[in-house]
């Protein structure tokens, strides 16, 4: 007879954003409660709400690794103007806001880990999931650059965190565009919220099932 299985499913953290900037939805966060509120595949799914706010997002992201202790962490965030799901794929050591966050606080040209690495690379497999939202019909890159604003400061924290906690646990970010109701009357490019939450759910899918990224082109000439 062979060993018993354990039978413990595992656990995948998502997280969005609060509204910032003047909107009052964040499709980031009501995309994330359509991925958990439709998930029926083989692994726990958590969720959380952050803070667009540099000194409350890393305490609100902390306190989420430690309740929820995944095994894979999908921080998500709106990323205006964007035209499709973005796989960010470098987290940069840089806070440099163009606008104040939700608290009134700007940071210019700061280390966002005083003394830590420039940048962290995300360690989901974003070519992978590229094409699996690619062959949903849903439009995709991977990014090489996910700014110096709050999302690009929760990437790096996540990415920091996992690397110090040692546990092999593995992260990464996505940037989704405007949401339909945000961008009604105007010409800003937006995104159904059901492609959104498919295209989050492929993410998961790829993350459980893929580690190994597909070396596959996806690079940019600029
Ligand atoms: N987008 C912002 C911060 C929060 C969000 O949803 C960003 O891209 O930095």
């Amino acid at each position: 007879m062979s060993d018993p299985v354990p039978n413990v499913l595992p656990t995948v953290l998502l997280t969005g954003f609060e509204p910032f900037g003047g909107e009052t939805t964040n499709p980031s966060w009501t995309a994330v409660r359509g991925v958990l509120a439709a998930w029926d595949g083989a692994a726990a799914l958590l969720a959380r709400r952050l803070p667009v706010a540099f000194d409350l997002s890393g305490p609100a992201l902390a306190t989420a690794l430690e309740e929820t202790c995944p095994d894979i962490v999908i921080c998500v965030g709106q990323a205006g103007g964007a035209t499709g799901i973005r796989l960010e794929r470098v987290a940069i050591n840089l806070d440099d806001a163009r606008i104040a966050d939700n608290t009134g606080h700007q940071p210019i040209d700061e280390p966002i880990v005083p003394g830590g690495p420039s940048a962290y690379f995300a360690t989901l497999p974003v070519k992978a999931a590229v094409a699996a939202i690619g062959a949903l019909g849903i439009p995709a890159e991977v990014s090489h650059s996910a700014g110096t604003y709050a999302c690009n400061h929760v990437f790096y924290l996540l990415m920091h965190k996992l690397e110090q906690a040692g546990h092999g646990a593995r992260g990464g970010f996505v940037h989704v565009p405007f949401g339909p109701d945000q961008t009604a009357g105007t010409d800003r490019p937006s995104l159904p919220i059901g492609s959104m939450v498919a295209a989050l759910t492929a993410v998961v899918e790829t993350a459980l099932s893929t580690r190994t990224d597909l070396a596959v082109v996806g690079g940019a000439l600029h």
